[in-house]
């Protein structure tokens, strides 16, 4: 008689600096986009989770928003959702871009890093650290940053990774999947995200406008989904508002005769309906709401705690 081998499950945080890699490592270790990706610093406004299966062995791999000094109450509900990914989480992962710190000892991403590393110390949590970007790096780059965090001594395991590439991201899985307690899954095993369908489509548009504005604007744009509408051959009506904090931001994110919010539509619009597996139509609207970053209401949308100072 054969004994059903007993379920894994756990919870793994991936935390670091703005823009080291932590979305694209999340998307890695589930093998499905849950977290959007842009090359711009404060892409992730909210944790989200994506579960891996790994035989097993479930891990709901928490993506959270880069921790940095925060200036916006918007920035401080960010970076302590962040933290309180990493408090709740069995295993964290302090994700770093390597390129950067090696390139740039004394820059932003490296003091980031560093107060990111104080905090774990002076929380006495344990984690691995993950040197990202490694593609393009030189060895003689790599190794001075490897031994110099490595001193820390804040570290149980150290990966070199290219999350991008995927290079090495097994090694951090594995390692991670022997971390993971026995208990049953939380999640049925053929899920990849636990966030709901209208806030995703809310930060695909999202990622959109990332990538199609330039300078501070898209930090002052928000996305809500207003409307889901089921139609009867089985495609969905979307509807989503663009917020800016200023009139004058409207007509740049309109483009010239709507250019730019057409292309930023479109583009949302295919990969939501690759996400979903159907037809979409979508609808964008640009409206203003000067408080957005301030409005309590938002920030429970986006499932933030409202900074009460
Ligand atoms: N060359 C290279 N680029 C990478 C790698 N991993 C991520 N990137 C790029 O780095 C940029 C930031 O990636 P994200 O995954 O959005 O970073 P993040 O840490 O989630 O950023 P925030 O959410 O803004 O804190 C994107 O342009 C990625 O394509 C990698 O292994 N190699
Ligand atoms: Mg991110």
């Amino acid at each position: 008689m054969s004994e059903t081998p007993t379920t894994r499950c756990g919870f793994v945080a991936v935390i670091g600096a703005p823009n080291a890699g932590k979305s694209t490592l999340v998307n890695a270790l589930v093998g499905t986009k849950v977290s959007i990706v842009t090359q711009k610093v404060q892409t992730t406004r909210m944790p989200v989770r994506g579960v891996a299966m790994r035989g097993q062995t479930q891990m709901v791999i928490v993506d959270t928003p880069g921790i940095f000094k925060p200036r916006r109450k918007l920035d401080r509900a960010m970076v302590k959702s962040a933290w309180a990914g990493a408090g709740d989480a069995d295993v964290v992962i302090l994700i770093v871009d390597a390129a950067e710190m090696a390139a740039n000892s004394e820059g932003l991403a490296a003091r980031d890093t560093h107060a990111i590393i104080e905090g774990l110390k002076s929380s006495e949590r344990k984690a691995a650290l993950a040197l990202n970007k490694i593609d393009g790096m030189k060895r003689t780059d790599l190794l001075p940053l490897v031994e110099k965090l490595n001193s820390e001594g804040a570290f149980e395991q150290i990966f070199l990774i290219s999350a991008l590439k995927g290079h090495g991201v097994e090694d951090v899985a594995q390692w991670c999947v022997a971390k993971m307690k026995p208990g049953p899954w939380l999640f049925p095993e053929d899920q990849a995200a636990d966030i709901p369908s209208r806030l995703l489509a809310a930060e695909i548009t999202r990622e959109k406008l990332y990538l199609r504005l330039h300078d501070e604007l898209p930090y002052a744009t928000a996305v809500e989904t207003e409307k889901w509408e089921e139609r009867k051959d089985g495609s969905v009506k979307i509807d989503q508002v663009i917020y800016v904090e200023r009139e004058g931001q409207k007509p740049i994110v309109l483009g010239k005769g709507g250019h730019n919010i057409k292309t930023i539509g479109e583009a949302a619009r295919k990969e939501m309906e690759e996400i979903f597996s159907r037809r979409v139509h979508l609808f964008l609207f640009v409206k203003l709401r000067e408080k957005w970053a301030e409005d309590r209401e938002h920030y429970r949308e986006i499932g933030l705690e409202f900074p009460e100072e």
